[in-house]
């Protein structure tokens, strides 16, 4: 991009949309400044940005709310740009003053367009000079109890009494009938006071089933406005936006096209520079009423990149650089359908509770034109108490909203996330939600299907049981083979078996409040396979059945065949810990270590060949004292050697086989005197 002033940006933000920015700032040649708190001194966009600074402690208000820290790491970097995402200081009119006054660019609106939608009174009288289309309702200074019950009654029940100074939500209250008005204004009054130091109550027509459908626009320096259309948010669970998709459902042309005029009157109306949003409340019988403007870049503005072709971050530093908007509106059409879910660490089993923790390991679905993944995160990171626990957005984009929901399911089943918990399989359900595919959606959505999309059973199955009994014993013998010259000796063994009387090993897997457990025998591998040296068979005995199991372990991935059956089942291993992924499913099981088969004296006595083989040497005699740990015997089995160690100090009374001998699984090989 030629003579561009904005050179280097410092990026006022974190996580997932502080790597997004870099990467566009990047990819237009403009370095990178990212600050960081002490939470995120290893964190992604601290090391995708050319330089970071460090900021401050990591509660927010020490760090990414510090306005007079960032400038200064601003001028001390040499930045002239501030951009500050959404969140955080992104619609602080101080902020943005602060920045123009130290000839630093504020890649976002005007100062008094962000001061003008600040204030939802304030930002409704503009509209309404502005010809924009508000709720039927009552806005005005006046707030004497009886002119506002008469208001309240000309307007017709159900009306809702909205707190002004209220934001998400909060301060609402819906008022059924006018014998209720009273009690209701007074109570939504003193609420407003304590919470908002502001008791001024607008009473509007309560929309009992809208939709929540926004306009993205963008005006330049230079008189151009446009509207790059709609995204629909009405899913949101306490005023928290769940899933996005554009361009909304069953949006007639015509009212696309109102909506964006009307965006485009409200975004002049305010004299407003960059990109903004105007939220509109979409009733069942097609109208449409302003309800706020949002002057930032908001969460879900990569759908409206994926139907438009479009980059917004890259609209936006070209608009703050002074220069013209890059399209004008009729050079602009919406192509395709995109679904946004946003990928939190929380547990909708345990209300939503947010989860904090390391991610052991994050596994994304194939990336493509079609599929994105905006995260601030990657395998190893942690998710700390401090921010959002928003941890990435997944977006896909397909030709129609049927193959775009398709899509998202398929990617949410190949997006893997270990070590803490999330909402991806509640997003699945969501995406699988007859009403959802129907398009059958309002704002009260989650209240009415969110019960059931909760309700899910990850059931521990002897499919689930054999494959983590495959992945235990195969990375067992990756881990023997790595960590011993021994190869595979049952007992260089870590995860939880060991060898019992009859060479049964014991893998037992702790599931929540159950206990599962797999009974291993060795086979020996005779399918075409076994030139996959680490393909191996077994016989399992789960849940009093057998089964007989073979497969490898490659990329986080079970090949499993289980008595012909053959899939693939995702997994990550952290130590004991054990994650397995299944269409969206996961099963987080602990490998006990105790599952030591607590061997009784008689089968302590005896040593057993661990799986059928030869004896390739013998290293103690009868009547030899052995300590636990030395070696006693080499086998050779499965193209492997392996040697069988004493598991206590014990006396040799007879070695029952010698050099060359073929044993069975099970055969005894050493008998011994208790020390
Ligand atoms: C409304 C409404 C119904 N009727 N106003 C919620 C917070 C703020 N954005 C405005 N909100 C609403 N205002 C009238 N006259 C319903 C809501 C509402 C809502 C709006 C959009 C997205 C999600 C919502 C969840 C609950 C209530």
């Amino acid at each position: 991009m030629a003579n561009l002033k904005i050179n280097k940006i410092l990026i006022a933000n974190r996580g997932e949309i502080a790597c997004r920015i870099i990467r566009t700032a990047k990819r237009m040649g403009i370095e990178c400044v990212a600050i960081y708190s002490d939470a995120d001194s290893s964190a992604q966009h601290v090391q995708l940005a050319d330089e970071a600074w460090h900021i401050g402690n990591s509660a927010a208000k020490d760090s990414y709310l510090k306005a007079d820290k960032i400038l200064q790491i601003a001028k001390s970097s040499h930045a002239n740009a501030v951009h500050p995402g959404y969140g955080f200081l992104s619609e602080n009119a101080d902020f943005a003053e602060a920045c123009a006054l130290n000839n630093i660019i504020f890649i976002g609106p005007p100062k008094d367009a962000i001061l003008a939608m600040g204030s939802k009174s304030e930002a409704k009288i503009i509209m309404t000079k502005a010809n924009v289309p508000l709720v039927q309702g009552y806005h005005g200074e006046d707030q004497s109890k009886s002119l506002l019950q008469t208001e309240a009654d000309k307007i017709g029940y159900p009306v809702l009494i909205k707190a002004t100074a209220g934001g998400g939500g909060k301060g609402m209250r819906v008022v059924e009938n006018s014998s209720d008005f009273l009690d209701s204004l007074n109570s939504c009054k003193r609420e407003a006071l304590s919470s908002f130091g502001d008791d001024k109550v607008p009473v509007e027509k309560y929309l009992t089933k809208p939709r929540h459908v926004e306009i993205q626009m963008f005006a330049d320096n230079h008189g151009n406005a446009i509207h790059l259309f709609e995204r629909d948010c009405s899913v949101q669970r306490r005023h928290q936006k769940v899933i996005e998709e554009a361009p909304a459902p069953g949006l007639s042309v015509e009212t696309r096209e109102q909506m964006g005029q009307v965006a485009i009157t409200a975004a002049k109306a305010i004299g407003y520079r960059g990109a903004g949003t105007v939220e509109f409340l979409y009733d069942e019988d097609g109208s449409f009423y302003f309800m706020e403007m949002n002057t930032r870049l908001q969460v879900e503005h990569p759908v409206t990149e994926m139907i438009t072709g479009l980059d917004l971050v890259e609209w936006q530093i070209i608009v703050a650089n002074g220069m013209q908007l890059p399209l004008k509106q009729q050079e602009l059409s919406i192509n395709g359908h995109a679904f946004e879910a946003r990928i939190y660490a929380e547990d909708p089993n345990n209300n939503f509770l947010p989860a904090t923790g390391r991610v052991s390991y994050m596994g994304l679905p194939q990336l493509s034109d079609n599929v994105r993944v905006d995260s601030g995160i990657i395998s190893g990171d942690s998710v700390s108490i401090y921010y959002d626990p928003m941890i990435a957005k997944l977006i896909v984009w397909d030709k129609d909203r049927a193959s775009a929901l398709a899509r998202l399911r398929g990617a949410l089943a190949d997006f893997h996330v270990a070590g803490l918990t999330t909402n991806i399989e509640f997003l699945h359900q969501l995406a699988s939600n007859d009403a959802f595919n129907d398009a059958d959606i309002d704002t009260h959505f989650l209240d009415k299907h969110g019960e059931e999309l909760c309700d899910i059973s990850t059931s521990v199955t002897p499919e689930i049981l054999a494959a983590a009994g495959l992945e235990v014993m195969l990375e067992q013998s990756v881990e023997s083979t790595e960590s011993s010259a021994d190869q595979f000796s049952p007992w260089n063994e870590k995860s939880g078996w060991r060898l019992n009387e009859d060479n049964h090993h014991l893998i037992e897997f702790q599931h929540g409040d159950n206990l599962f457990s797999v009974m291993a025998h060795f086979r020996e591998s005779h399918s075409r396979d076994d030139q996959h040296s680490k393909h191996k068979t077994f016989l399992f005995e789960i849940d009093g059945k057998e089964y007989q199991v073979s497969g490898y372990l490659k990329a986080n991935k079970i090949h499993l065949n289980i008595d012909g059956h053959q899939l693939t089942i995702s997994c990550s291993r952290d130590g004991s810990k054990l994650v397995l992924f299944k269409n969206a499913s996961n099963w987080a099981l602990e490998i006990k270590d105790n599952s030591l088969a607590e061997l009784d004296q008689e089968e302590q006595a005896n040593l057993t060949a661990p799986m059928p083989g030869t004896i390739i040497d013998v290293l103690v005699n009868a009547g030899d004292n052995v300590e636990a740990g030395q070696a006693l015997i080499v086998m050779e089995a499965m193209k492997m050697e392996h040697t069988i160690k004493a598991h206590k100090n014990m006396q040799v009374s007879e070695v029952l086989y010698a050099v060359g001998d073929l044993v069975d699984e099970g055969a005894e090989l050493i008998s011994f005197e208790e020390e």
